[in-house]
């Protein structure tokens, strides 16, 4: 069994209804979802703000990699396009795996390019941490440390304060 912290965004078409289906489409394995956040763009300002949020989930089952190709399905199932000219561009949905825990509670770690885990930009990014401490007030991100002193990073600090709590918004019911 893994559990895995996964994190979602959106910022085109029906921003909320995408982020809905990935929580639905995670089914059973979701345990707890955070609240949902209106945040700027980051790395390429030319496009519309995301609504982000990060949930935890569990599967008996699941190698890292199970995770990984979960991520893909359910943004295939957004139809989403991939540009290859534009890394930080606009998405109808974006499933990150931060981190995974093996069945002994280890953090599992990983250099393949392609699941690098822990995510590599995590800690830099006030939209994965605020939500992730909203589900868990004590996370540790692995290798960086306790979620709330990655917040207070001046790297981190300053958009912190352009998220928006968008408390009229629900993933969890
Ligand atoms: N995802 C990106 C690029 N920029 N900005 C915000 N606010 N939220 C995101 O989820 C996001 C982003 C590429 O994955
Ligand atoms: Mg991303
Ligand atoms: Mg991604």
């Amino acid at each position: 069994m893994t559990r895995a912290v996964l994190a979602l965004g959106s910022n085109l078409g029906d921003r909320e209804a995408h982020l809905r289906a990935a929580v639905a489409g995670l089914g059973d394995s979701v345990v707890v979802v955070s609240g949902v956040y209106e945040t700027p763009p980051w790395g390429d300002p030319d496009q519309p703000h995301y609504l982000n949020a990060v949930l935890l989930a569990t599967d008996p089952g699941a190698a890292p990699k199970d995770w990984l190709a979960t991520a893909h399905r359910l943004e295939e199932a957004a139809g989403r396009v991939r540009d290859p000219g534009r890394r930080f561009g606009p998405r109808t949905l974006d499933v990150d795996v931060i981190a995974v825990w093996n069945d002994d509670g280890e953090p599992v770690t990983s250099d393949d390019p392609e699941l690098t885990l822990p995510h590599p930009r995590a800690h830099l990014r006030a939209f994965v941490l605020r939500p992730w401490i909203d589900i868990q007030p004590y996370a540790w991100l692995p290798g960086r440390g306790w979620v709330n002193d990655l917040l207070r990073d001046d790297a981190v600090a300053g958009d912190l304060a352009d998220l928006r709590p968008r408390v009229d918004v629900h993933l969890d019911s």
